[in-house]
């Protein structure tokens, strides 16, 4: 099995809604995930104008090749309606592969690990959250790279409707058995207090 880091990034549409999806894909399609990074939102780097990125990373092991899983990604890229414009352009779900072990690929269409990593504290931090000891195949620690981007913008993200451990969430049940109870103590007040008034 080979631990592979793969970056998600979406800034169109419902950008936490393609990331759980791409997350529960990958898990199906590709291997099971053993650990992944919490949603940052970032700043967009090249390209036109377009809104903020959800960035995040999922370390997953696998025994397909470099070339295998690039199809499976690409798949899962479509399948949340991905539409490829110019360079850079805004995306529903960008997916790429960051590292795959120690392996170094140079094909036409795959270049592993991805060549504009060291350039993105959006991958970069990510992908030490995950992977805090991750490095490249020529031995550069991750973390080291991290200090040449540090003047990048990235914000940790709390999706709305997610439990937090600090927030109680309530399911529709409760709510209205919540209701109803709170219902019934204030009609039974206002009898007894009827009797007195
Ligand atoms: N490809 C080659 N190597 C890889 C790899 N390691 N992983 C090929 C995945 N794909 C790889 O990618 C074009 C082709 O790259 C693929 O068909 C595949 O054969 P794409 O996703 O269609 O195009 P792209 O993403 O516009 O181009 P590129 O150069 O891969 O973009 P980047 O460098 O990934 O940048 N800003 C923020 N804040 N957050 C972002 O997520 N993303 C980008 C895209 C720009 N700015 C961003 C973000
Ligand atoms: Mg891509």
């Amino acid at each position: 099995m080979t631990r592979v880091a793969l970056a998600l990034g979406s800034n169109v549409g419902d950008r936490v809604a393609h990331l759980d999806a791409a997350k529960r894909a990958i898990a199906h399609r590709i291997g099971p995930v053993v650990a992944e990074s919490a949603l940052y939102e970032t700043a967009p780097i090249g390209g036109p104008e377009q809104g903020p990125y959800l960035n995040a990373v999922v370390v997953v092991e696998t025994d397909l090749p470099p070339t295998a899983v690039l199809a499976r990604v690409l798949d899962i890229e479509r399948s949340r309606g991905r539409e490829r414009g110019e360079r850079w352009a805004p995306r529903t779900l960008d997916v790429d592969i960051v590292l795959h072990g120690e392996a170094t690929v140079n094909e036409p269409g795959l270049t592993v690990p991805h060549p504009r990593l060291a350039e993105r504290r959006f991958v970069v931090e990510p992908l030490l959250d995950a992977w805090p000891e991750a490095a490249l195949p020529d031995g550069t620690r991750v973390a080291d790279l991290l200090p040449a981007v540090a003047d990048q913008q990235v914000v940790e993200y709390a999706a709305e409707g997610r439990p937090s451990a600090d927030s109680v969430q309530l399911s529709a049940w409760e709510s209205v058995v919540v209701f109803v109870t709170v219902g019934l103590v204030a009609a039974a007040m206002w009898w007894v207090l009827g009797q007195f008034l």
